[in-house]
């Protein structure tokens, strides 16, 4: 598939942005088509459209986190957008507890608020200023942990801390399904959706294996409790309020009893919910900085919503493959 003849194609899974080292490298790696045909390589164990690698590359060799930031990490479809949500009104919520209808999550998309590092700020091979950004600030990235260390432990600064939310795969592979139709503005066929699990359950797809970025994370988590954090959106939907606090005292701004009792958890659950967010004007129309429609971030946002797509063979698959990967870890997916 010519990425360049896809008029609705984001710009990562483009290959127009990369440099003659970046290309002579990608002769050498291994190579193979998502489900769509467009090409993808596999670099340090991790799958890249070419666009994207030249953006990681790039983060790699400049990015240079300050103790203060905060990474917000996750695999495509994994809980992105909420927990951008979630994190940017945690951290900021002195900021407009007197006005709370300015609050930017009002007439920001999430992404505009919590830049992507390597799908937007990395993107145009030119370092970004990032010493304009307010404080404290919030990055986010798809990469896999071990690719992200290849930046932030080079950082002259003590770690920052970074935060990792992840979904089942059934949920995960069916909301990004549901993504690349509404990407490509289309419905695609029965045979495409196949096409699409056998990808997946051979790892090959924007930033997977899914089990690798996972374990990545969670392995990182429990060698650095300090300052990565492992969180599930499954979690989220079932235990909220306790999520949100165990954010924010991971971040080192622990709700105070008066706040409790004020209902401040609360209202950051309701700011930052679905329906909430999606029902925004901000978020119905338009687009994102980074060329993606904003509607497209949200959807139903339900557990359980593969019952609807995946046959019970696919399921099983997927569980079965997951269980494989993840054994003796101590990561279980319910
Ligand atoms: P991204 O990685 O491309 O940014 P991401 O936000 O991780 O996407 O995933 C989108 C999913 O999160 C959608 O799930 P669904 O397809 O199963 O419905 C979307 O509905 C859900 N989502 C987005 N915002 C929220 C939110 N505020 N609360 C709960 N779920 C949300």
């Amino acid at each position: 598939m010519d990425a360049s003849q896809e008029p609705h194609l984001p710009n990562y899974m483009k290959d127009d942005k990369v440099s003659q080292e970046t290309k002579k490298l990608i002769s050498s790696l291994p190579a193979a088509k998502d489900f769509m045909g467009y090409g993808l390589y596999n670099y340090k164990g991790c799958w890249y459209y070419p666009n994207t690698l030249q953006a990681v590359l790039d983060v790699q060799k400049h990015f240079r986190p300050r103790s203060t930031d905060i990474i917000l990490a996750s695999l495509p479809k994994g809980g992105t957008t909420w927990l951008k949500s979630l994190a940017f009104a945690v951290v900021n919520r002195e900021k407009y507890r007197e006005n709370p209808q300015l609050h930017p999550l009002l007439s920001q998309n999430p992404h505009d608020l919590v830049p992507f590092l390597e799908i937007e700020l990395y993107t145009k091979n030119q370092i970004p200023d990032l010493s304009n950004f307010p404080s404290p600030v919030i990055f986010s990235t798809h990469m896999h942990l071990n690719t992200l260390h290849e930046a932030t432990t080079k950082s002259s600064s003590s770690p920052c801390k970074i935060v990792y939310v992840c979904r089942g795969i059934k949920d995960t592979f069916v909301s990004g399904w549901h993504y690349r139709n509404m990407l490509h503005r289309t419905n695609m066929s029965q045979d495409a959706f196949e096409l699409m699990f056998d990808a997946y359950c051979k790892g090959i797809l924007l930033y997977g294996p899914y089990w690798e970025h996972v374990s990545s994370y969670w392995k990182g988590s429990l060698e650095d409790k300090e300052n990565v954090l492992f969180m599930k959106y499954e979690d989220i939907i079932m235990e909220p309020s306790v999520q949100v606090k165990r954010l924010a005292e991971f971040l080192n701004c622990s709700f105070t009893k008066e706040e409790e009792e004020s209902g401040s958890v609360e209202e950051i659950l309701k700011l930052c919910s679905l329906s909430n967010l999606s029902n925004l004007e901000v978020n119905k129309k338009g687009t994102t900085r980074i060329g993606i429609d904003s509607n497209v971030f949200f959807r139903k946002g339900e557990v359980g919503d593969w019952k609807n797509h995946l046959t019970p063979q696919m399921a099983k698959t997927f569980d079965e493959i997951v269980e494989y990967r993840l054994r003796g870890s101590g990561l279980i997916f319910q």
